[in-house]
């Protein structure tokens, strides 16, 4: 059955792999399955055809026979279960592999997406200026508490699995920031995650549909 996704038809970013089509990429990329993607405009997102495959109008989604999935954590792990590459069998590693999916998307991104809402939606109030080190501050708490996790080890808990796979895509979008840098362990971990010939793949096509070299379906 042919696997579709939904992804900007013109990333913000301009094929940076920030937005959250490139986890799922990689993540189709990890576990070896073919996939076509449907590039979609703005306005296209909060149209009724795309408010059916996501009821809050975002990318990406996912579609594969009568299966239509949203949020991007939840297409990650549908993957990571339904194929073998990124989750363990031992049923206690990959429970915590599962834990880690979660902390990746609650536990830390939440932090970094501030960053985000202070510049962009609340960029134009007056409190923007004496915000933006408040959230610094609590991204800096957050990777303080992560570090030492990667300080002797190369994944999060053992082989690669779809925990690294999140956390690795969350910590990128503090990368531009200049935030990552200051924590070297957790630059090199993400810099471990791009080096992987999947994650390559992923970004290459997510470049090239950003380039307008991607056949749309
Ligand atoms: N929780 C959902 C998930 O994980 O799938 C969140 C999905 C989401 O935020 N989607 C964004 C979207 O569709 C794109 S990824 N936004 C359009 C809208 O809400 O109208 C977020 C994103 C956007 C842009 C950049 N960038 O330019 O760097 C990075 C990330």
């Amino acid at each position: 059955m042919t696997i579709t996704i939904t992804a900007f038809e013109k990333s913000p970013d301009g094929g940076k792999g920030l937005a959250r089509d490139t986890r799922v990429r990689w993540a189709l990329e990890e576990v070896g399955q073919p996939y076509e993607v449907l590039p979609l405009p703005f306005p296209a997102l909060k149209e009724s055809t795309h408010l059916c495959r996501n009821p809050f109008g975002q990318i990406p989604t996912y579609e594969e026979g009568d299966l239509c999935l949203f949020e991007s954590g939840a297409i990650v792990f549908h993957l990571a279960e339904r194929h073998p590459g990124l989750l363990p069998e031992d049923a206690n590693a990959r429970s915590r592999a599962i834990m880690w999916m979660f902390a990746a998307l609650n536990s830390v991104e939440p932090a970094i997406l501030e960053i985000v809402t202070v510049k962009f939606v609340e960029g134009d109030k007056p409190w923007t200026k004496e915000r933006m080190p408040l959230v610094f501050d609590r991204i800096r708490h957050r990777f303080r508490q992560l570090s030492p996790r990667l300080d002797a080890a190369e994944w999060l808990d053992g082989e690669f699995s779809a925990g690294d796979l999140l956390m690795v895509s969350v910590l990128l979008r503090s990368r531009p920031s200049g935030i990552l840098d200051e924590f070297p362990n957790l630059a090199a971990y993400v810099a471990r995650g791009e080096a992987r010939p999947a994650y390559q793949r992923a970004f290459a096509a997510q470049l090239a549909q950003a380039m307008g070299k991607h056949a749309a379906v």
